[in-house]
């Protein structure tokens, strides 16, 4: 799981939405992966909610994916919802909490930016776009506070 990049695109949200992601971003993959990550911070301006699903067109399909302790080594396991509690965040990072992009239709590049739209329980669709970061990264090039 290494190849994924940093996004930092400001995110366009319709007025009544009250989950809002900062700072979305992957990682550029090389030739012939079938798999990327998807990284964001989600706040909850208001009530919480839940991200029950996610999609994005250069990917099959997108899961929602933890990162837990078995023994030594860490896993990945995959999750039906992610919780962003009420007036607060929950954080998608590289060895924590993320989204899976499956079946890669493409590489992603360094520099560009991907659509992903994230299904909430309560909020509707929220879409956003993934700015690709560097094979690697840790977290995004240029944070935006
Ligand atoms: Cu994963």
């Amino acid at each position: 799981m290494r190849y994924w990049l940093i996004a930092i695109a400001l995110v366009a949200l319709p007025a009544w939405a009250q989950v809002s992601a900062e700072r979305p971003w992957t990682r550029a993959t090389p030739p012939g992966a079938k798999v990327g990550g998807g990284f964001m911070q989600l706040r909850s301006s208001g009530a919480g909610d839940r991200v029950v699903g996610a999609s994005s067109p250069v990917a099959g399909r997108v899961e929602m994916h933890v990162t837990v302790r078995e023994g030594d080594v860490m896993k990945m396991r995959e999750v039906t919802a992610f919780e962003v509690p009420a007036g607060g965040t929950f954080e998608l990072k590289p060895g924590g909490a993320h989204l899976m992009l499956m079946d890669l239709k493409r590489p992603l590049k360094k520099g560009e930016k991907v659509p992903l739209t994230l299904k909430l329980e309560k909020g509707g669709e929220l879409k956003m776009e993934l700015t690709v970061e560097e094979m690697g990264a840790r977290q995004p090039a240029h944070p935006r506070h």
